[in-house]
């Protein structure tokens, strides 16, 4: 290959992230916050590539790790194997309030159901293709699931090139539990990430890691545009998203510059 094709290339690739994504914010902006100085690690080598958490009614911490198992932290502090989905792909979890079960992202079967009584798969298919990508799950007040799917154009083991390409592949999708449908709800996002629905359930916030900013999408539109601009030009990518009691929200980042250039 004629290396002034690899220069263009890879001047083609530069300028696409650079034009795609804001600088990021070096170590030393961000804020020191005190409460970080107590926090405890559960799990640390024990728990394989865990990727989210989950709390049940009866404040039962859960998570789904890369080898395919869906652990509970006991009372005494230590984690126990609770189901096994012989799934290497599981992402974000949450908890359903009524019957307290358990949904499970996998990013290559859809969406999961796991119980006492077993796994069964929720729905695998949106508008007759398959769904895949699914990263993050939460439950309205209605009992609709709001996913987000990462990219509809790279698997998750190529997620790295929906970077590079820089265009919104992402999606918001619903599945109602009355039709035992999935609907998109949003597209065009730039790889949707975590989910998390406000403390009066009327809205939720989706994460664009790639654009290191999060959306706020109405749950009852009315006259309000589909999206808003929640927060942007976060310092790194947003990856999970979750409601914190007093009604704001914990946001993890990615260093997404530190990683790939
Ligand atoms: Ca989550
Ligand atoms: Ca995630």
């Amino acid at each position: 290959m004629p290396s002034g094709f690899m220069l263009a290339c890879l001047l083609a690739f530069t300028l696409q992230i650079f034009f795609s994504l804001p600088p990021v914010s070096s170590d030393s902006l961000l804020p020191m916050i005190s409460t970080f100085q107590g926090l405890i690690k559960l799990g640390e080598g024990v728990v394989n590539y865990p990727e989210d958490v989950a709390v049940d009614r009866n404040g039962v911490v859960y998570t789904a790790t890369r080898d395919g198992w869906i652990m509970r932290l006991q009372n005494n502090g230590t984690w126990k194997n609770w189901k096994l989905i012989h799934s290497q792909t599981l992402l974000g979890i949450t908890t359903t309030k009524e019957k307290n079960n358990l949904i499970v992202c996998d990013s290559d079967k859809g969406l999961l159901k796991v119980s006492e009584n077993g796994v069964t798969v929720l729905a695998s298919h949106v508008t007759g293709s398959k769904l895949r990508f699914a990263n993050d799950v939460i439950e309205a007040s209605d009992g609709s699931l709001y996913i987000t799917v990462s990219s509809t154009k790279f698997a998750p083991k190529a997620y790295y090139l929906d970077l590079v390409e820089g265009e919104p592949h992402g999606q918001l999708l619903r599945y109602d539990p009355s039709s035992k449908q999935v609907s998109i709800v949003l597209e065009g996002l730039y790889f949707a990430n975590g989910v998390a629905l406000s403390k009066h359930g009327d809205f939720v916030v989706v994460c664009e890691s790639w654009k290191f900013r999060c959306i706020k999408h109405w749950l009852k539109l009315g006259d309000k545009r589909d999206r808003e601009i929640f927060i942007e030009n976060l310092p790194g990518g947003p990856d999970n998203i979750n409601l914190a009691p007093d009604g704001s929200f914990w946001i993890s980042l990615i260093k997404v510059f530190k990683i790939y250039i």
